[in-house]
């Protein structure tokens, strides 16, 4: 098969039933899969909650390893909007000048880097290094604390020989704590004096709420970055011309991101917490159930994307919800989004073509349905324009 074949799973059940069924460590999950469905559960947070114990609403639950909250992610609104107005503006500073550019010397001397190799595994020597790099910038801490953030690995909370695994987050529990530790004593001008600085309501964040959107900041931009850099780069490997077109047509480059995205959808669902019983596409819930909203399969919806299932590039209208949808929309989108432009320019100013020398898919087994995700391993070779 194709590495950058990314198949869809949920098509037959999202054509006949609308929802799909899983069980996740004895707390099933009832998974709405239609594009309309998925947005407007997302909108109904009265009836399915972010606010559950914290982990609950993520698949796999992490209810185990985890009793600290999420911010904002796991909270709803009022509140929610709150938090977030707290956070919003940092999170859009990708956008200036200054960090575009920083971005783009650090995506271009890693390129540059592996350019002279003759192989390379892309999740830990590319996406992985690249991820954590343009974090420091997200963070405005110095570079070098990158290399302690790539020693975590491609998920903070999951590890080769288990999918949930708490000494792993105690590491990063502790550095956090560390960092809130050294930041309120000696303020600098990063992400942690900002959040030891802020005022929710007219009171300041506690040292638990800013650990909580700490958490939220590098659990939840992590494996999913990750992903849609090495499944771009699995698929231009296979697709030069692509990597041709947009080398003569850069100005498409904002189109295309969001068609990788979306064909990607690295973040396949995210679940909620029913607050009373419900009915989803002719479906019980009952209260206290949990339902996800299938992004992944949303963004398949073949009532609302043409072709589906191939990536079009110059897709017109792409209402994907990769980045979720609606009040929880993903506070990280500005910077994957950069992140993704950064890259693709600097691929189509250096890179002639790609070669695969080896490739181990990374499947995730939710039940009935298998989904490819990304890759365990991608080995290959970029070759000079
Ligand atoms: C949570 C989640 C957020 C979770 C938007 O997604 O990402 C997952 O990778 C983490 O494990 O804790 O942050």
């Amino acid at each position: 098969m194709k590495e950058s074949i990314f198949t869809d799973p949920f098509k037959k059940a999202r054509q006949e039933t609308g929802i799909g069924e899983m069980d996740d460590q004895n707390d099933p999950v009832a998974m709405i899969l239609g594009h309309k469905e998925v947005r407007r559960a997302a909108h109904n947070w009265k009836s399915y909650s972010s606010g559950a114990i914290p982990g609950r609403i993520v698949i796999p639950s992490e209810v185990n390893i985890r009793s600290i909250r999420q911010i904002p992610f796991e909270v709803d609104p009022p509140q929610h909007g709150a938090y977030r107005e707290v956070v919003e503006k940092w999170f859009k500073r990708p956008l200036e000048k200054k960090y575009e550019e920083e971005l783009t010397l650090q995506i271009e001397a890693l390129v540059t880097k592996v350019l002279e190799q003759d192989s390379f595994e892309v999740i830990h020597d590319f996406a992985l290094v690249l991820q954590s790099q343009a974090l420091t910038l997200l963070f405005n801490v110095p570079f070098e604390e990158a290399q302690t953030w790539i020693s975590w690995g491609t998920h903070v909370f999951r590890s080769k020989d288990s999918a949930l695994d708490g000494a792993k987050a105690n590491v990063l529990y502790d550095y956090i704590d560390q960092k809130l530790a050294e930041s309120s004593s000696n303020p600098g001008k990063d992400f942690y004096a900002v959040l030891l600085a802020a005022e929710v309501d007219g009171k300041k964040l506690t040292a638990e709420e800013a650990k909580g959107v700490l958490i939220l900041t590098f659990a939840g931009g992590r494996d999913t970055v990750i992903n849609a850099v090495t499944n771009s780069i699995a698929y231009f490997a296979e697709h030069p011309k692509a990597l041709e077109w947009l080398r003569k047509e850069p100005e498409l480059l904002p189109t295309a991101i969001e068609e990788l995205i979306r064909y990607f959808s690295p973040l396949t669902q995210m679940g909620r917490v029913a607050t009373q019983d419900t009915m989803v596409c002719q479906h019980a819930v009952k209260a206290d159930s949990r339902i996800s909203l299938c992004w992944a399969s949303a963004n398949r919806d073949e009532t609302v994307f043409e072709n589906a299932d191939e990536v079009v590039l110059d897709r017109k209208a792409n209402p994907h919800v990769a980045f979720g949808f609606g009040t929880h929309n993903c506070l990280g989108a500005t910077h994957a989004r950069q992140v993704m432009k950064v890259l693709l320019r600097t691929l189509i100013a250096k890179v002639k073509s790609i070669d695969i020398h080896d490739a181990k898919d990374n499947i995730e087994d939710l039940g009935d349905f298998k989904r490819k995700v990304g890759f365990d391993s991608l080995t290959v070779k970029f070759n000079k324009i």
